[in-house]
């Protein structure tokens, strides 16, 4: 068993990469903090942005024994970087939500895993479908209609669930993969989220699903934290028997598979507590999983939560209600085309992420001299878009593509407009906003949230919150730590960075906010929109 160490390994295997931090609990100290972008590290698996090209843009999968390969390499490194892993004292993580994985067997054999081979060669034997769709995926408007017709109506899974029937979720595309290849459901003995999988990897033996992730299925019914036998029979038949049952966030799932104390040096018997989505473990990730704090993180897609005393559902359809792994729900609203957009912009006018900042700070001024952008390079989720919709608005330069500063900011102040819209629903007043993510780094995207949100944006001092949240849980759940201890130790706000809004721009806003509002409806009723 491991020592009275206080070190908990946090890890988020998240769409382009997987990432760890250890932490030491007792210290304060963030000890390690290592990831391996898939499309760099593993290119075999010609997944660049770490999903598969696929001719429908609508269908978005992944091979999860990339995400397992990762894992491998991952842990390697840590040990490589001098990380003595003997002294974890507890695990958990993060996957990005909603994606799933299908196993014909379950973990049974992992106990005869060895550690002289890749542990992807033995994991493979283990799926039924190869590939996983994760939640870019927006490919099941059928599925989804059809599952809110046979329980009674969006407003029913909404009750039920938290969230309306939504593409992405993992319910619908339970429905598509029975509907498409009924053989390969039909000896389907378990499905995960990567959230479940990734743990049942760690531990050896198949993992339970949490609240937060599992109320991102269309499944799990909120008021009861179990899954909803009508929505259940709404999906795919038999499904009830291929769901283990949901688990709490605090969960230990099981030790260490022997695989990984043999080959990595663990000690044997460290906990693994139950993972979680991305999006709730980086609520625990930035000290926001008590009510109060909004947060804005940017990342492969962008998203808005809160934690929520009571469940407030979005009467407009796109808000979630998940289950928050500190206790009670949190709110959150996702956008797909967050960073892939900023990096379309940057790779058609040839820019770097400084000459970004630069557009925004000093080369355009706030309303972008009326140009507007809808950038909706790929399917959106909020607002609904079921295919690419892409429009420039304003000057000549700008619409013909010769205007790059303005290109720059108008990518962000489109994206910060739709996230002020579509979060009215969470009902906070935000006078400041916690940020996180990759592009929480880029002063001229601060600039911008700063001044369309009216509020005070600040960066924490770690920027990797997801897999933060997973250091942060293991050490509450399997190390007695308390929360507030945690957040004030790890989550500290890095004021340094801190961005006050311009209460100048304040009208600017309001104004661009209406006219904003009225082209993303225009678009949304479009079924003639192109890319
Ligand atoms: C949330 C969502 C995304 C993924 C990204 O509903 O779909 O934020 O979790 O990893």
């Amino acid at each position: 068993m491991a020592s009275a160490s206080q070190r908990f390994l946090g890890l988020d295997s998240s769409t382009q990469s997987l990432s760890a931090i250890v932490i030491d609990a007792q210290t304060g100290e963030v000890v390690a903090n290592h990831g391996v972008a898939y499309g760099a590290r593993l290119p075999a698996y010609g997944s660049p942005h770490g999903f598969l090209p696929n001719p429908d843009p609508r269908v978005v999968h992944s091979d999860p024994l990339m995400w397992v390969e990762a894992l491998d390499l991952l842990l390697g490194e840590l040990r490589e970087q001098g990380v003595d892993l003997s002294r974890v004292a507890g695990i958990s993580g993060a996957g990005q939500q909603h994606g799933s994985v299908y196993l014909g067997k379950s973990f049974d054999k992992a106990g005869t895993w060895s550690a002289a081979r890749p542990l992807r060669d033995q994991v493979a034997p283990l799926l039924s479908r190869r590939t996983s769709p994760i939640w870019m995926d927006a490919s099941t408007s059928a599925e989804c209609a059809e599952i809110a017709a046979a329980v009674g109506g969006d407003a029913r899974v909404t009750a039920l669930s938290g969230s309306r029937a939504i593409e992405r979720f993992t319910g619908p595309q339970i429905r598509k993969f029975w509907k498409q290849q009924p053989a390969d459901y039909e000896r389907t003995a378990e499905i995960h989220l990567v959230s479940s999988f990734m743990a049942s990897v760690l531990a050896g033996r198949s993992a339970g699903i949490d609240p937060g992730d599992g109320a991102g299925m269309d499944l799990l019914e909120l008021g009861t934290g179990t899954w909803s036998q009508a929505l259940l029979d709404a999906t795919a038949p038999g499904l009830a028997g291929k769901l283990r049952p949901p688990v709490p966030a605090s969960t230990v799932v099981g030790e260490i598979a022997p695989y990984f104390v043999e080959k990595y040096g663990f000690s044997p018997g460290t906990p693994v507590v139950a993972f979680t989505g991305d999006n709730p473990s980086s609520l625990v990730g930035m000290g926001a999983a008590l009510p109060g704090k909004v947060v804005v993180s940017l990342g492969t897609s962008d998203t808005i939560f809160a934690a929520m005393a009571a469940p407030r559902v979005d009467p407009r359809g796109y808000g979630h209600v998940f289950g928050n792994p500190a206790g009670g729900f949190m709110a959150l609203v996702c956008f797909a085309n967050g960073s892939l957009a900023r990096e379309e912009i940057t790779r058609r006018f040839g820019l770097t992420w400084d000459d970004f900042a630069r557009a925004i700070l000093t080369q355009t001024k706030p309303g972008n001299g009326g140009n507007m952008l809808l950038p909706f390079f790929a399917p959106e989720i909020t607002p609904r878009l079921t295919r690419p919709a892409v429009q420039w608005l304003g000057s000549d330069a700008f619409v013909a593509g010769k205007d790059a500063a303005g290109a720059a900011r108008a990518v962000v102040e489109a994206q910060a407009l739709s996230m002020r819209l579509h979060a009215a629903f969470i009902g906070e007043t935000i006078d400041t906003l916690l940020v996180t993510g990759g592009a929480s780094r880029n002063p001229g995207i601060l600039r911008v949230l700063a001044d369309v949100f009216q509020a005070r944006i600040v960066p924490l001092a770690v920027a990797n919150s997801s897999a933060l949240g997973g250091a942060l849980r293991a050490a509450a759940a399997v190390g007695g730590a308390d929360w507030q201890g945690l957040f004030s130790r790890f989550c500290a706000p890095d004021v340094a960075h801190a961005v006050d809004p311009d209460l100048a721009t304040q009208s600017v806003y309001a104004e661009l906010g209406r006219e904003f509002e009225g082209r993303v409806d225009a678009a949304v009723a479009s079924t003639f929109v192109k890319g």
